[in-house]
């Protein structure tokens, strides 16, 4: 029996299944994952330096632009066959670390965000939600531009990305509900994820800590590869359809 074929009869079977998915499920899409090298303006940073309070205090205008062209990349950009694929298992959970609207836009119902999103910018003082922003003329921005954030309308304050940061404490609600469906899940697919950033990388090891079986879309080794049952290794665009569709022939939409 080969690992898909295992893992599509354990998807079948499940209740509760839990998706559980990182920066990789949207690299097909042409969206650079976490730790993708960054390019132009930003190229001599890592992502993990920028995506920090201490970078948007020392220079707002880099950062704001550095989500503003994120934002102007994922809005060029469509869910590709592994986000389709996501959205045609009825009934999961889905519970996301990207920052992108991608599960959305495939038609998954409220994914849960654990580190925020880059569609929800607020108020940096009083939390204001800065509602829609302004798109920019000269999109595509190139190889991006600093830009300098809006000001609050309430408070004046700057407006700043509606993202969790390195140091950031992630938001409560979310994931409690995580942990609460990751506990109950008889499966758990944990999708494009280098699973080293914590507490989201704690989700698919309580499943596996409470007698689930956790899955692995990966196209290398990380470190849930001990907690996973099954490591499918590939791209989450070839693997999830062909998933979906051993353990629900016909249902996912396959291309
Ligand atoms: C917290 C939003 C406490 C922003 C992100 C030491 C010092 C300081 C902090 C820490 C420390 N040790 C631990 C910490 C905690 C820290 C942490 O875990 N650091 C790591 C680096 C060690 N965590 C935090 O700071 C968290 N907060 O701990 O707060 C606290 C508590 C109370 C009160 C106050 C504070 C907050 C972490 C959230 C950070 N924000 N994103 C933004 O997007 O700009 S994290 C960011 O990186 C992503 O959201 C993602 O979650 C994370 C990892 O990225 P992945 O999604 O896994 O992507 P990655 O690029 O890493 O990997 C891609 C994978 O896809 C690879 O495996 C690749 O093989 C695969 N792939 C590639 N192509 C495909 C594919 N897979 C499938 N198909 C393909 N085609
Ligand atoms: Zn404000």
């Amino acid at each position: 029996m080969t690992g898909m074929d295992k893992a599509a009869g354990m998807l079948a079977a499940a209740e509760r299944v839990v998706v559980f998915t990182g920066a990789g499920i949207s690299a097909e899409s042409g969206i650079p994952t976490f730790r993708d090298a960054l390019t132009g303006l930003w190229a001599r940073f890592d992502a993990r330096q920028l995506a920090t309070p201490e970078a948007f205090r020392d220079d707002p205008d880099l950062v704001w632009g550095w989500y503003e062209w994120r934002r102007a990349a994922v809005r060029r950009v469509e869910p590709n066959a592994g986000h389709r694929a996501v959205a045609a298992i009825e009934r999961c959970v889905v519970v996301t670390q990207n920052v992108d609207d991608l599960h959305e836009r495939a038609g998954s119902r409220s994914p849960i965000h654990l580190h925020g999103s880059l569609f929800e910018p607020h108020c940096s003082a009083c939390g204001l939600a800065a509602g829609d922003l302004p798109e920019h003329p000269e999109e595509p921005l190139g190889e991006g531009r600093r830009l300098p954030p809006p000001t609050c309308g309430r408070c004046g304050a700057l407006v700043r990305p509606g993202v969790v940061w390195f140091g950031e404490a992630l938001p409560t609600h979310a994931f409690e509900e995580a942990v609460e469906a990751a506990a109950n899940a008889d499966v758990l697919l944990t999708v494009g994820t280098s699973g080293v950033v914590y507490p989201a990388a704690e989700i698919p090891q309580v499943t596996a800590r409470l007698g689930g079986h956790v899955i692995q879309i990966n196209p290398e080794p990380t470190p849930l590869d001990e907690v996973a049952t099954v490591n499918l290794t590939g791209p989450a665009a070839e693997i999830l359809p062909a998933l979906v569709d051993a353990a629900w022939p016909g249902r996912s939409d396959g291309s």
